[in-house]
C-alpha cells in the first residue's frame, strides 16, 4: 500500500510539472516571445528519406537481379508456363503501382519538409479523387483475381483418367512414396498398423494393398499427367516442386492432391543446365520441426518407356516383407485373434491419420 501511494505521488508530481511547462509555453506565446526551434533534424530527416529511397531501391534491384535464377528455376511442366504468365502479369501491375506510390511518398517527404512561413494547405475531402482511387484498383484487382481463379480451378481440377498416380506421405523428417501396383488401385492404409517396418501402415488384408510398392525416389514419365496424392503422418508439411511449379499442403487427417504434366526429363534438364548432377526435388516448404531443412525427396522424370521398365521392375511391399504378410495371414485366422501381435501394433501407432480412405 505504501509503495502504491509513493507511486501515485510521483505520477501526480510528473503531471504537475508537465502542466507547469505547458503553462510557461502558453504564456510565452501570448506575450509574443515564443520562438520554435526546428534545428537541423528536420532537414537531416528529409535528406535521409531521399537516401533511403535511392539506396533501398538500388539494393532491392541488385538483390532481385542477383537472386533471380535461384528464385526462378526453369519450368518443367505444362501448367508452369500459365502460372508464370499470371505471376508476371500480377507482378508488373502491382510493381508499377508500388514504384509510383513509394517514390512519391519519399520525394514529397523531402519536398514538403518544414520551411519558415509556409503553411500546409488544408485539404479534407474530394469525391472525385476518392472515386478514382477506389474504382480503378477495384477493377484491376477483380480482373487479376478472376484470371487467377480461372487458372487455379483448371490446374487443381480433376486429373485426367490416364494420369499416373503416386502417393506421398510427409513425416518428420522425410517423404514416404508409394505407387499402386498392377491393379492401379492404392490399397487401404491404417495408422494403427504403422511400425518401424510398415511405415505406411499398409493393411495387407485389403487385396488392393498387396501389389502396392514403396520407393525412395519419385519416378514420373515425361509428357504424361501425374496425380500426386498427398498425406501427412504428423504435422503440417507441404509438397513443393519448384521446377514443376507445384505446391500443396500435406495436412494430417486430410488427404490433398495436385496433378501436373512434366515436360522435360531429368537427363534433358541436366544437359540444358550443363550440370550432370542436377536432380528435380520435392522439398518440404513448411517449417515442420528441427530437421525440416533436410526434408526432401528426389524426383526423376523418365522417358515413358524408361518409366515403364522401372515400374515393372519394382517389387511390392508385401513381397519385400514376407514377415509382415505372415502376421496379417495369422491375424486373419479366427482362432488366434487375441495374440500379442495386434496389441503391439496398436502401441506402436504414434500418428493421427485418417484410418482409411
Ligand atoms: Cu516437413
Amino acid at each position: 500500500m505504501t509503495a502504491l501511494t509513493i507511486l501515485l505521488v510521483l505520477v501526480l508530481l510528473l503531471v504537475v510539472f508537465g502542466l507547469l511547462f505547458r503553462l510557461q509555453i502558453l504564456t510565452s506565446i501570448f506575450s509574443g516571445t515564443f520562438t520554435r526551434d526546428i534545428g537541423m533534424s528536420n532537414s537531416v530527416n528529409a535528406i535521409l528519406m531521399l537516401v533511403f529511397l535511392i539506396g533501398g531501391g538500388a539494393w532491392f534491384a541488385y538483390s532481385f537481379a542477383e537472386n533471380f535464377n535461384k528464385m526462378n528455376p526453369p519450368i518443367a511442366s505444362v501448367h508452369g508456363h500459365q502460372m508464370e504468365r499470371m505471376f508476371w502479369t500480377t507482378m508488373t501491375i502491382i510493381g508499377i503501382a508500388f514504384v509510383i506510390t513509394q517514390t512519391l511518398l519519399f520525394i514529397y517527404s523531402y519536398k514538403y519538409q518544414h520551411k519558415e512561413g509556409r503553411r500546409a494547405f488544408f485539404f479534407a475531402h474530394n469525391n472525385k479523387i476518392e472515386v478514382i482511387w477506389t474504382v480503378i484498383p477495384a477493377i484491376v484487382m477483380a480482373a487479376l483475381i478472376f484470371a487467377g481463379w480461372k487458372a487455379w480451378t483448371r490446374i487443381t481440377g480433376a486429373a485426367p483418367k490416364s494420369a499416373v498416380v503416386v502417393e506421398v506421405m510427409g513425416k518428420q523428417f522425410n517423404w514416404l512414396v508409394r505407387y499402386p501396383g498392377r491393379d492401379m488401385k492404392l490399397g487401404v492404409i491404417n495408422y494403427r498398423m504403422i511400425d518401424a517396418v510398415n511405415e505406411w501402415g499398409f493393411d495387407l488384408s485389403d487385396k488392393s494393398a498387396l501389389d502396392d510398392f514403396t520407393s525412395n525416389e519419385i519416378h514420373v514419365p515425361k509428357g504424361v499427367p501425374v496425380l500426386i496424392k498427398i498425406r501427412s503422418r504428423d504435422v503440417l508439411h507441404a509438397v513443393y516442386m519448384p521446377h514443376f511449379r507445384v505446391q500443396m499442403y500435406a495436412v494430417p487427417g486430410m488427404p490433398t492432391r495436385f496433378w501436373f504434366t512434366p515436360t522435360t526429363t531429368t537427363n534433358e534438364m541436366r544437359a540444358r543446365l550443363g550440370n550432370p548432377k542436377f536432380n528435380y526435388e520435392l522439398a518440404c516448404n513448411q517449417v515442420c520441426g528441427g530437421s525440416h531443412f533436410a526434408m526432401k525427396a528426389t524426383v526423376i522424370v523418365d522417358e515413358p518407356d524408361e518409366y515403364q521398365n522401372w515400374y515393372a521392375a519394382q517389387q511390392s511391399f508385401s513381397q519385400k516383407n514376407p514377415e509382415v504378410m505372415a502376421a496379417f495371414k495369422q491375424k486373419a485366422k479366427p482362432s488366434v485373434s487375441k495374440t500379442a501381435e495386434p496389441a503391439e501394433a496398436q502401441e506402436a501407432a504414434p500418428a493421427p491419420l485418417a484410418a482409411t480412405y
